[in-house]
This record gives structure tokens, sequence and C-alpha cells, in this order.
């Protein structure tokens, strides 16, 4: 198959891509390298060593004998994209090309417009481009669970069945985005359905979860090859973080009481799903949504976890509760649905003391890349509910 990655330098692009070549497919990547440029500005870097794009595809070719080709440039640019597509003709396109920090949006207006202009029109551009070149390719769009929110009610994958005064409909979930981050995805999900509906394109919606995880299969053998890792307050996701401050000694950084639940999967089931949905392809027309997470937990219980691991490591580890930067519900109901993954074959990794521990071991390597000024959460939702002395 002909896949086309969007976003193919990052956290989740790069081991993509190498999955889909290492499995005989032939594939193109694009990135215009912004996430190294965001977490530069936000006083951070990879944990992980990682070489430029075209080193990286170097070193695969050498160990794998597999070719992979990019392009540099940006979604935003529907010049630049439509050409891309035009020359690659993809069959199978995955859409990671965003920016995927709520954090990062919530920053101040700019980051909030940087966001959704990346967000919202490249998405937009990719649908102009496959109705004009590929009509017949399924698009593989990376959404995230944070689309529904929290609500007090059990989440489906993507569709509830209404009945209002006396008639019933099969209608979009409702959508509760918890920043202008999470807006976005919804925004990119009402357009992709139209583009579906009205131009008769091929879509999955992966409302992912929260990842977490550094190595996978293609990235395990050769140091080369590792993706990059972020733990600084805006691009690295929970876990991720709390098993960087137990390495280092800092304490765990549970906002509020920790009672957040949030569904989550390790990095190697997001390569796992992706290819499932891309293998497993939406008809023509189809706009299908996939709940895309293995797991759920609460935020305390996490650090509790990281805890545990770490100390039967030897680590000294304690747990805080800061002031919560986001404006979130620290207290909720949350029930969400996962079974089209699993019925298209998913095996997931769970989460456990072991997993944690192996996290921790390979976190060790690079402890001394660790940027600690960049932890602590500075970046708040509504900045008129500072508590007092903090920006
Ligand atoms: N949290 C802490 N302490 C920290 C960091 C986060 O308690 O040090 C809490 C947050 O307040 C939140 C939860 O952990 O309640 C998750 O935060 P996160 O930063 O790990 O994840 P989030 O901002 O939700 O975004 C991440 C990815 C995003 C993806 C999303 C899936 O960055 O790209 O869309 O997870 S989901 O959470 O399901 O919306």
């Amino acid at each position: 198959m002909r896949v086309l990655i969007l976003g193919g330098d990052g956290y989740l692009g790069w081991p993509t891509a190498l999955r889909f070549s290492a499995r005989g497919h032939e594939v193109a990547v694009v990135d215009n390298f912004s996430r190294r440029r965001w977490v530069g500005e936000a006083g951070s870097d990879s944990l992980t060593p990682i070489g430029d794009l075209e080193q990286r595809i170097d070193a695969w070719r050498e160990t794998s004998g597999e070719q992979i080709r990019s392009y540099a440039g940006s979604v935003e640019d529907g010049d630049f994209l439509d050409g891309v597509v035009a020359e690659t003709r993809p069959e199978a396109v995955i859409h990671y090309g965003e920016q995927p920090s709520a954090p990062y949006s919530m920053i101040s207006r700019e980051h909030a417009v940087e966001t959704q202009h990346t967000n919202v029109i490249g998405n937009l551009n990719l649908l102009f481009s496959l109705r004009d070149h590929v009509p017949e390719c399924h698009l593989v769009k990376l959404g995230t669970m944070g689309e529904y929110g929290q609500p007090n009610i059990d989440i489906e994958e993507g569709y509830i069945e209404i009945e209002h005064k006396g008639r019933k409909d099969t209608l979009p979930f409702p959508k509760l985005p918890g920043s202008l981050y999470h807006c976005s995805k919804v925004h990119d999900s009402t357009n992709i359905h139209f583009a579906c509906r009205t131009w008769g394109l091929r879509a999955t919606d992966l409302n992912q979860g929260v990842v977490y995880g550094i190595e996978t299969e293609e990235t395990a053998g050769d140091e080369r090859l590792i993706t990059r890792f972020d733990y600084d307050e805006i691009f690295g996701t929970v876990l991720n973080r709390f098993c960087v401050q137990a390495v280092i000694g800092h304490p765990l950084t549970v906002y509020g009481s920790g009672g957040q639940t949030r569904g989550f999967l390790n990095i190697r089931d997001t390569l796992q799903c992706v290819e499932l949905a891309a293998t497993n392809p939406a008809e023509a027309g189809e706009f299908r949504v996939f709940n895309q997470f293995t797991e759920q937990f609460s935020v305390l219980g996490l650090a509790e976890l990281v805890k545990q691991a770490g100390e039967h490591l030897g680590y000294s580890i304690q747990i805080d509760h800061v002031d919560n930067p986001r404006v979130e519900k620290e207290e909720h109901y949350y029930n969400a649905i996962h079974t089209k993954l699993l019925d298209l074959g998913l095996e997931p990794t769970l989460l456990g003391e072991e997993l944690v521990e192996s996290i921790i071991h390979t976190i060790e390597r690079y402890k001394g890349n660790v940027i600690e000024a960049s932890i602590d959460p500075h970046t708040r939702w509504n900045p008129a509910k500072s508590p007092a002395g903090r920006a």
C-alpha cells in the first residue's frame, strides 16, 4: 500500500513510518519540524537524542534496506500539500501533522490561533487534495478522546442513538472539548464528516487517549531510530512526565486532587491501531470513529503506580498535589466504550509495575538531558483564576 504520513518526524509519526515501512508498504512522510521548534520555545528538548529526519531515514535504510521518501513543508500550505498528494498518490494518509498540545493552545491568543490554523486549515487542505487527486484514498486521522470531554453518561464510539420527541436518529456523540487544542480536533471531525457525506471520501477518526512509552518494535534495536520523548509541562503527557520526574527526584506533579480519569494506551498500541485502521479501510462515504485507548486510569492512580514501581527500583518518590493550572473536572464519571479496534484484532499492552519500570530504565539512559526548569506547570487555562503570586 502507498502510505503518506503527515507529521512523520513526530513522537508517533516517526515510529509509525518505520512500522509501515518494515511491513513492506511504500512510505512517504511530510513534516515542517514545527514540533522541534515549539518544544525549543517551551524551553525544553526531546529527552532522547534524535537526529534530523534525513539522518534517521538514512539510518533506517542502512538497518532495514527500506527506503522512506520525505517532503519538508507545512500542511497549512495548501499548494505544497496538494503537490505532495498528487505526486505520491497515497492509498492511505495517516494524518498526525497537527499541533498536539492542550497547554500550548492555552498560552496566549497567538498560540491558540496558531493551533487552530495549523490543525483546522491543514486538515481542510488535505480534504481538498484527497477529493481532487485520490478520492478513493482512506484518511486515517488522529483525533482525540478529549473531543468528548467528561460527560456524566457513557461515551460511545463516535455516534449515539437519540430518541427525541418521539423520533429517533443516530447522530455524532456530543462534544465537550477541554482546551482550544481539543476544540480544533472537534472542528476537524466536523469537516471530515462533511467531506465524507458530500464528496464520498472515506475516513477513520481515531479518537486517541493519552499515549505513554518510548520504544517500539522497530525503534528499540538501534539508538539512531529512537523517537522523540517530551516531558515538559507543554508537550509531555502525564505518565511520561511522572516517569521522568521519578528518575530525577522531582515530586510527581498531580494537578489538583488527581481524580481526572482518561483513557490511556502504550505507544506500541498506537502503531497497532493505526495499522489495523489502515488495513481495514472505511467504505466510500463513511466517516468511521474508533475510540483508541486500552485502559482507563485516574491521574492519582498513575502517580501511585509510578511511586510503587520507582520505589521498587530504589527511588524515593513524593506525590505533590499542585494547584490545577487547567479548568477541568477533578472528580467525575468516566466510562468510554472502546470495542471497535479490539474487534479488528488489537492486542492491548496493559500497564503495570513492570512496564513502568521498563520505561524508567529507558529514561535512566538519558537522564542527563533532563531540563528540570521545563517541568513545573505555568500555563493556566484561566489566568484570571491564578492563585496569588502565580503568573
Ligand atoms: N496532568 C497532571 N499532571 C501533569 C500533567 C497532566 O495531573 O503533570 C493531568 C491533566 O490535568 C489532565 C490529565 O493529566 O487531567 C491528562 O493530561 P495530559 O497532559 O497527559 O494530556 P492532555 O492534555 O489531555 O493531552 C494529551 C495529548 C493530546 C491528546 C490527549 C488525549 O497531548 O495530543 O489528544 O492527550 S485525551 O486526554 O484523551 O484528550
